[in-house]
């Protein structure tokens, strides 16, 4: 499905502190436990051109044009895919990202009003037309995700310091996500509740796929 060798591609979405992270952790564990390689990543970040993106597009102290901040994703994006993600995938591992194309479309087109077709042209370019086999969308109101960020004592970043109506409008671009492998789950339940409704998702993929083993 993922048109990338053998393995298995689970991402993870949704808006800030909505617990994306920590399921990230939870399912790498699991399937680790199961005995499946797993390769674990965050989004923007995990080589070193995309540690350097991220810090320029979400801790540079100035004004960053939002054509620039879509680039600045894409570009940590397409280095993390070419280094890390497809030979992964290659290797029949199971890739767990913290955040995908979905991000980009929430919060550089529905946040931040960048043109749609454009974007997702954009998108294909960085990598290579590489696609999840489930993704899962965590939805939380956006009181809530902030909440959990304070109580997390979360240094706020350029694009989580952006308004409630940048924020809603985010949060809305996930519930309307749809699309193959497409999955959305309440996250304003228990950990516990949202690892079950995750665990569900992704050893259904894997039964689906012939991928995904070790
Ligand atoms: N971005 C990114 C774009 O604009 N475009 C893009 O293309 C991409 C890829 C990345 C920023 O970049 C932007 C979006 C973001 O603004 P980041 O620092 O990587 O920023 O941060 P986030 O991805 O937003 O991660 P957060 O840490 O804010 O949120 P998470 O990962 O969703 O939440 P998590 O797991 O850290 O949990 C937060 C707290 O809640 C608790 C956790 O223990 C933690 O304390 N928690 C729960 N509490 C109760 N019930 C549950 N079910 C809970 N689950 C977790």
């Amino acid at each position: 499905m993922n048109g990338s060798g053998s393995g298995l591609f689970v991402v993870v979405e949704g808006p800030e502190g909505a617990g994306k992270s920590t399921l990230v952790r939870w399912l790498a564990a699991r399937l680790r436990a199961d005995g499946r390689r797993v390769m674990a990543v965050r989004q923007p970040g995990g080589t070193p051109v995309a540690e350097a993106a991220r810090k320029l597009a979400l801790q540079f102290p100035h004004e960053v044009a939002p054509v620039a901040e879509l680039f600045l994703f894409l570009a940590a994006r397409a280095d993390l895919v070419h280094h890390v993600i497809r030979p992964a995938l290659e290797e029949g591992q199971v890739v767990v990202a913290d955040r995908f194309d979905l991000s980009t479309i929430a919060y550089q087109v529905a946040g931040g009003g960048l043109p749609a077709a454009d974007v997702t042209q954009a998108i294909r370019l960085a990598t290579g037309g590489l696609v999840p086999d489930v993704t899962l969308v965590l939805d939380v109101p956006v009181e809530l995700g902030r909440e959990r960020q304070r109580t997390a004592r979360k240094v706020q970043d350029r694009i989580e310091r952006q308004d409630d109506a940048f924020h809603a409008r985010v949060r809305e671009a996930y519930r309307r996500a749809q699309g193959p492998g497409v999955v959305h789950i309440d996250a304003s339940q228990s950990r516990k509740a949202v690892q079950e409704a995750a665990w569900r998702e992704v050893t259904a993929a894997a039964a689906l796929s012939t991928r995904g083993t070790s």
